[in-house]
């Protein structure tokens, strides 16, 4: 069986592929469909993008589409990037940038207050992932939610995963997302919690 993910992010199209793969489900993403439109991501709120992104994608392709909105959280930064994660340093989806972004933001506030010898180099950040699965024929919509707390260090280590997670520490595995094997990954991310109360959800309507 497929499950469609409206999604044009190559690192979540693994993810959920990982995930979804030991049911007998396979992934498709917005890749297997060029000719759908990018849908605008004006919400406020990580809930309003992925509810817009399923609907947009559900209604048009009259299948059932799951969607994810997600982003990063700093709490020193107010909750920024949050829902302007993808696009912080100006070009959507350019992770290097947004990367060399949050670290140079991060250290304007360090110098700032130079006094505090360990907010130089830990800062707590919370990652957030809500799901959205619309069914355009019914026109209803489950969703969840899922975070990860953890802290952003001065350098970016790992190559796995995408987006924040070189710079996302674990102090739990001593290591950053980007670190992780995709199991470890799914184990303690935002969007593997997210996953895991979507599957409880629908196994309660079964
Ligand atoms: P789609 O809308 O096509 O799904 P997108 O990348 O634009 O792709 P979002 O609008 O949800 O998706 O933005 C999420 C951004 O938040 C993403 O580009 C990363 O910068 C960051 N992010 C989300 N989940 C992450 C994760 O697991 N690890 C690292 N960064 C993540
Ligand atoms: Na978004």
């Amino acid at each position: 069986e497929t499950l469609i993910v409206a999604t044009r992010n190559p690192g979540k199209v693994k993810e959920f592929s990982h995930a979804f793969a030991p049911f007998g489900w396979s992934v498709k993403s917005m890749f297997d469909y060029p000719e759908l439109p990018d849908v605008v991501e004006d919400g406020n709120t990580f809930s309003d993008n992925a509810y817009k992104k399923a609907k947009t994608i559900g209604d048009a392709l009259g299948m059932p589409v799951l969607a994810d909105d997600s982003g990063l959280c700093v709490d020193a930064l107010g909750g920024d990037p949050g829902v302007y994660s993808a696009r912080y340093a100006g070009e959507h989806g350019d992770d290097v940038a947004n990367n060399d972004k949050l670290l140079t933001e991060l250290s304007r506030l360090r110098t700032s207050d130079a006094s505090n010898e360990n907010e130089r180099m830990l800062s707590p950040a919370q990652f957030v992932c809500v799901l959205v699965l619309y069914d355009p024929l019914s026109g209803e919509h489950v969703e969840t939610r899922g975070t990860a707390d953890g802290w952003i260090t001065s350098e970016p280590q790992g190559d796995g995963g995408f987006g924040y997670d070189p710079l996302f520490y674990l102090k739990q595995y001593g290591k950053t997302m980007a670190q992780l094997t995709l199991d470890e990954k799914q184990a303690v991310s935002h969007r593997g919690h997210a996953l895991r109360q979507l599957t409880e959800k629908l196994s309660a309507f079964q």
